[in-house]
């Protein structure tokens, strides 16, 4: 059994939000789309508390997109975006939400940011994802959303280290591209397995 996987796709991720990815609403349309054709799709939600250490804003003397010491190695400093609660955490009002049959929120623990749809940034902390994709059989996941470079980037990397089939779909991300890490971040994905597709070639 297949799932489409939609990453992200919240107000502060696209144009005008706290975080925006450039293009990020462009991936919107080709979603709604590959949803028909979908028997399970699932959401996951950037859901940060404000005092979440992965803002910039909650250390002394650092500014957006520098980088910190975490226990579990280094992070970058992100301007405050998808607090819980507000409206740059919600998901983009074009997204139709009606299909997804589960949302998966991370980055709630104060201590450690998430990218990963499976594991947080520790790897080792567990969403619950994956238990909930093998008992309801699925072996194969098709990945959209935002951002390429980095919430996109680690759940397919995860989701490969787990053993699913991976198919990342080109038209349906967007990235935030810090100093190339859009194509590095392809290369890595592409090295680790995963096989790069376009939304039309996923529809009914
Ligand atoms: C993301 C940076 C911080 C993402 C989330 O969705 O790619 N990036 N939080
Ligand atoms: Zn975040």
């Amino acid at each position: 059994m297949k799932a489409l996987v939609i990453v992200d796709v919240q107000n502060d991720f696209c144009p005008g939000g706290a975080l925006a990815v450039p293009g990020g609403d462009k991936v919107i349309k080709p979603i709604n789309e590959l949803t028909k054709s979908f028997d399970c799709v699932v959401q996951t939600q950037d859901w940060h508390p404000k005092d979440h250490l992965s803002f910039a804003s909650n250390h002394d003397g650092k500014n957006p997109f520098d980088t910190t010491e975490m226990d579990y190695g280094e992070q970058v400093l992100w301007p405050d975006h998808c607090v819980q609660g507000t409206k740059g955490a919600q998901f983009h009002p074009d997204l139709n939400t009606k299909p997804s049959q589960l949302i998966v929120r991370k980055g709630f623990r104060r201590h450690i940011d998430s990218y990963s749809a499976f594991f947080e940034n520790d790897q080792e902390t567990v969403t619950g994802l994956n238990g909930y994709l093998q008992e309801r059989n699925v072996n194969e996941l098709v990945i959209t959303g935002l951002a390429t470079d980095f919430c996109v980037k680690w759940t397919v990397l995860d989701a490969l280290k787990l053993g699913y089939k991976v198919t990342l779909i080109e038209d349906a991300v967007r990235g935030i591209d810090i100093e190339g890490s859009v194509e590095t971040a392809m290369e890595e994905m592409k090295e680790a397995g995963v096989q790069i597709s376009y939304s039309k070639n996923h529809l009914e």
